[in-house]
């Protein structure tokens, strides 16, 4: 009988622990500033959140290479500040079945991101198709409403006479304007630009996000 309350109490324990890591990893989702690289399969979001965090996510050229979220902490010098980056599958339709469970987990980390990176193949002649794929499933999931920061990557592939002549404009997407950066993952063209974009960007959410410590709360209610 005593041996029975030991394996139940250390069930028990098991189980709580667990609970325990869950609530934690929330409460650091609330504080942190959250980034969610998002886009087509194959647009480059490994790749350039490896540049970013100098981490090794598996970067391939095929399709759900990584099933699973990375969150690396990212610091940002200029902010003074360290967010949260997380690195998703391929935004794909027609998702194979089985695969659709796997993907959840994913997308809900879009869903739950403060700033979306809506990573871009610009050497692919398919990009718009593929942006509003992308689009499309960010509305599925409740997450069109976040504010976006496109990045056209792969640079290095565009042809030279489709150059753009500046590489950082706005672009519209769905009726709003959205900045855009031209980046090359590859050659790391425009990822510094890239770093001091998300600085000031972070920097000004974060300053509306914080409640004015001048503010006083009445201390007993009527
Ligand atoms: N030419 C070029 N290829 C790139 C660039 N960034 C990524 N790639 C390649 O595009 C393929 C897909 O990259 P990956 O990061 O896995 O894309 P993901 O599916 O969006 O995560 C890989 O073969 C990368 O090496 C870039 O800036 N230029
Ligand atoms: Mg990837």
């Amino acid at each position: 009988m005593i041996g029975d309350a030991i394996k139940r109490t250390r069930e028990r324990l098991v189980k709580l622990k667990r609970q325990r890591s869950t609530q934690r990893r929330q409460r650091e989702r609330r504080d942190t500033f959250n980034i969610s690289l998002v886009g087509y399969t194959n647009a480059g979001k490994s790749t350039i959140f490896n540049a970013l965090v100098k981490a090794r996510a598996y970067a391939a050229d095929q399709l759900f290479a990584t099933l699973d979220t990375t969150t690396r902490q990212l610091y940002l010098g200029a902010a003074g500040r360290t967010v949260s980056l997380s690195d998703t599958v391929g935004f794909i339709r027609d998702l194979p079945h089985g695969l659709v469970d796997a993907f959840q987990a994913t997308l809900q980390e879009a869903v739950e991101a403060d700033l979306l990176l809506h990573i871009v193949d610009s050497s692919n002649f398919e990009f718009p198709e593929q942006m509003a794929q992308v689009q499309r499933v960010l509305q599925e999931i409740g997450a069109e409403g976040i504010p976006q920061i496109l990045v056209f990557n792969k640079l290095d592939a565009v042809d030279f006479d489709r150059r753009p002549a500046v590489l950082e404009d706005c672009y519209e997407v769905e009726g709003r304007m959205v900045p855009r950066l031209f980046v090359s993952a590859r050659s790391g063209e425009g990822l510094d630009g890239l770093r001091s974009t998300l600085s000031s960007t972070v920097l000004a959410a974060v300053e509306t996000m914080t409640p004015d410590p001048t503010i006083e709360l009445p201390s007993e209610l009527p």
